[in-house]
């Protein structure tokens, strides 16, 4: 079939004192189209108390058959395809609200845990075939990107919602005044969220 279908891919903001995050500048190189995946792109904020409500709402505007959230974890050497969110708040650093929650649950009465429902399988080997250092990993951290994470895959468990969704972490990329080490192309973060999406289509085989 050739009908259309909608992915929301969403990034962040900058944030622990950085003036670049390598998805947001990703998110407005995006291409409106990736084959027959209409990509809509949204930016969440760095805040534990703010950014699920803005996930929500975006989800309920574009209506899109995949979620993808992407986030950037500095300390990471490839791409990571994270496969489970955890029932975790637990900063190392202030949001960008100046909240540091540590040690408490992301939503109080939900399960330890959600699986990403994207073919993350899939989507790795896509990734490595496209020569992008890549990984599946088993956690997402306890700041900000885990605690939406989990709130995604919380609104997908709840039902009535045709989407699937996961999260993909992505290093630091090169920029000549904030990452000057960084050997990583935006470009590269670019192609890797293509490549992803493309995976998780849903007219792909799951895997
Ligand atoms: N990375 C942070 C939050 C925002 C971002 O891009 C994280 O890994 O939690």
């Amino acid at each position: 079939s050739r009908k259309l279908m909608r992915a929301l891919v969403t990034g962040f903001e900058a944030f622990g004192g950085d003036s670049v995050n390598a998805t947001q500048s990703a998110l407005k190189r995006l291409p409106p189209f990736i084959k027959q995946l209409e990509i809509e792109t949204l930016l969440l904020p760095v805040s534990f108390a703010r950014a699920p409500a803005v996930l929500a709402a975006g989800i309920e505007q574009f209506a899109p058959e995949v979620v993808l959230c992407t986030g950037e974890a500095g300390d990471r050497h490839g791409f990571c395809l994270e496969r489970v969110a955890t029932n975790l708040c637990d900063a190392r650093i202030p949001d960008n609200d100046g909240a540091r929650p540590t040690g408490c649950k992301s939503i109080e009465d939900g399960p330890a845990a959600y699986f990403s429902t994207l073919p993350v399988n899939n989507m790795l080997a896509a990734l490595r075939g496209a020569g992008l250092p890549s990984e599946i990993s088993n956690s997402a951290g306890g700041y900000v990107c885990n605690h939406v994470f989990y709130a995604l895959m919380h609104m997908a468990a709840a039902g009535g919602h045709r989407w699937r969704g996961g999260f993909l972490h992505v290093p630091q990329a090169f920029d000549a005044v904030a990452r000057p080490q960084a050997r990583l192309l935006l470009d590269d973060v670019v192609r890797a969220i293509v490549v992803a999406l493309d995976a998780a289509a849903p007219h792909r085989a799951a895997g």
